[in-house]
């Protein structure tokens, strides 16, 4: 059976062609699964689990169906959706899964990441990201009134976007250094991350003659992308739907 990679789905109302993609997949290819991994930015913003958009809500059910189904599902938080929380777990039957997670796929340990935390040249981003990981900030915004929660998380996705375009390409993507020192920190030879938009499959070399593999998934904005693994075989996809 296969074990199923998903992230950078991005699910906003703006875009219902992408909660239709995800909804077919979770109703077809993922009931067949082992088990779905979510690695991160399944959500464009999610400012609390008590405010959930209206719009959110078929996903949700559609992830509670599959999990009900038998299939386990795992959920990473990503850059946009980092204040999903244990409520959103239980209502979608879900687990959350820490950043970084090494698990034994099929034999092979296997790091898990939503990306971010490898894109070091983007410093301000760092920064920024550095303090909204801190418990006790989220634990004081979750305390604001949701209507202000999506009036900060409405501003902070435009900066973050006229930022973005601003930027250089390089300075977007992960940085080799941080890449080597994180294999080597969780010693592991196999890396599964979303968040650059990039899919590809790079083979890195770690010094020696050790190489390892980083896997990066797609987004979901014009077509569906995952990563399908199980004993044999290890296969990046897109597909329409
Ligand atoms: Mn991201």
């Amino acid at each position: 059976m296969t074990t199923l990679f998903i992230a950078d789905l991005h699910l906003d109302p703006l875009r219902p062609e992408i909660q239709a993609r995800f909804s077919g997949f979770l109703q077809r290819e993922a009931r067949q699964a082992r088990a779905l991994y979510i690695l991160g930015d399944l959500f464009e913003v999610w400012v609390g689990d008590d405010a959930p958009l209206p719009e959110y809500r078929p996903g949700m059910r559609a992830l509670r169906e599959l999990a009900d189904s038998g299939v386990p599902v795992y959920f990473m938080h990503g850059n946009r959706d980092f204040l999903i929380g244990q409520r959103f777990a239980r209502e979608c039957g879900v687990q959350l899964l820490p950043d970084p997670s090494v698990i034994n796929l099929y034999g092979e340990p296997t790091a898990l990441l939503h990306g971010d935390s490898l894109c070091t040249d983007d410093r301000e981003y760092q920064r920024f990201r550095y303090w909204v990981r801190k418990p006790w900030l989220q634990d004081l915004l979750l305390r604001l009134p949701a209507s202000l929660r999506w009036r900060i998380g409405r501003s902070i996705r435009a900066r973050s976007q006229q930022r973005t375009r601003n930027k250089p390409m390089q300075i977007m993507d992960v940085n080799p250094e941080a890449v080597v020192a994180r294999f080597h920190e969780l010693g592991v030879r196999r890396m599964i991350h979303g968040h650059t938009h990039r899919p590809d499959r790079h083979k890195v070399e770690l010094g020696g003659n050790a190489t390892a593999e980083r896997i990066v998934l797609g987004d979901w904005f014009e077509q569906g992308s995952v990563l399908r693994v199980d004993e044999n075989h290890c296969e990046l996809a897109s597909f329409q739907d």
